[in-house]
């Protein structure tokens, strides 16, 4: 039988994998939409044949004609509705961030192993989508294959042509890098030991109080660096840039996607590519795998993404982050060891 999903929040992202649930994966239907605007809530549901609202989302968690859950609330809510959803043994896809604290991440890669020591099945997928992007996932492999012998530093560069008013300079590190975060663990397969924020002089474009863009630079457990510009009102379109420099050769993705344009310029031919506008343009099939292997696996009672483990260590990044920006100061990560979580 298909998988009765139900979203949680059917904002811009929320009503993009209510769409991508019904018309381009299999296995799986949209059976309920919550969301605090009820108005959006019907307008989302009227898509989907035999789609109903119901407006309290843990009366949605706990409704019987539902197996699965994706989260797309405010990051606020999170913490509460993943552990009902751990509570009624439910898998669910929460886009990020998994909470608000580290600590309270911490605590659902806590109650999620409870559940996993009793049942063996793990529940709780976060949103990070990049790992699905097939140049990510050719990155990884790329670095594994010892291609480029040991990687040293990652460059990172993560633009947006704008943010939505109400983004903080603080809510960049943490919606924004977080990104990078998931992606430099990803990449490399380590930790994230300790987090610079450094603060360039900003764009005019950038928000009232906004320092944009951010430097910040990402020290791993095994000595290697990540460095991100984050610049988030470039005015222009979405970018995302990754380079790996490692002991014999480097690996760039980012530039390669979209159609490459040859004309006339007036100093001569010019190659251009187009650039995605949004994240939702660029990382279209990444969202479409994601949720293709989301619904597999949960139909198997399983995880194949990033865990609850992998929102805790993103959080705990971030975190250090925010301190960092305040402080102006390198901040040392504390994370907890995965071994001692589990004994
Ligand atoms: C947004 O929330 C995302 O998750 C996007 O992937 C990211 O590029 C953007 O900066 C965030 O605001």
């Amino acid at each position: 039988a298909d998988l009765r999903v139900a979203v949680l929040g059917v904002g811009l992202m929320g009503a993009d994998h209510v769409a991508r649930l019904h018309r381009r994966i299999s296995g799986a239907r949209v059976a309920v939409v919550s969301d605090a605007a009820a108005d959006r809530a019907g307008q989302v549901a009227a898509e989907v044949p035999g789609c109903r609202v119901v407006p309290d989302p843990l009366a949605a968690i706990a409704d019987p004609e539902v197996d699965a859950v994706v989260l797309a609330s405010p990051g606020r809510f999170h913490e509460e509705q993943v552990l009902a959803c751990i509570e009624r043994g439910i898998p669910v896809l929460c886009e990020k961030p998994l909470t608000m604290e580290a600590g309270s991440s911490l605590g659902i890669v806590r109650a999620e192993d409870a559940y996993t020591a009793r049942t063996g099945r793990r529940l709780v997928q976060v949103g990070f989508m990049r790992r699905f992007d097939p140049e990510y996932a050719q990155l990884r492999e790329l670095i594994a294959s010892g291609a480029i012998g040991e990687p040293l530093v990652v460059h990172c560069a993560h633009r947006n042509p704008a943010v939505p008013p109400g983004v903080t300079t603080e809510s960049i590190v943490q919606d924004s890098v977080v990104h990078e975060v998931d992606v430099a663990r990803f990449l490399l397969g380590e930790e994230i030991a300790a987090v610079t924020v450094l603060r360039p002089r900003s764009t005019r474009h950038a928000g009232e109080g906004l320092s944009d863009p951010l430097l910040v630079l990402l020290e791993t457990t095994g000595g290697r660096m990540v460095d991100v510009e984050c610049f988030v009102s470039t005015g222009l379109a979405y970018e995302v840039r990754t380079e790996v420099v490692g002991e014999d050769g480097s690996a760039m993705i980012g530039l390669g996607q979209g159609v490459v344009r040859q004309s006339a310029g007036p100093a001569g031919a010019v190659r251009s590519t187009v650039i995605a506008p949004g994240f939702r343009e660029r990382f279209a099939l990444a969202y479409d795998l994601e949720l293709r292997r989301w619904v597999d696996a949960a139909r198997r009672g399983t995880v194949d993404g990033p865990g609850a483990w992998d929102g805790y260590a993103a959080q705990a990044v971030c975190a250090a982050g925010v301190e960092a920006l305040r402080t102006g100061r390198r901040t040392e990560v504390r994370l907890e060891s995965r071994e001692a979580t589990q004994s």
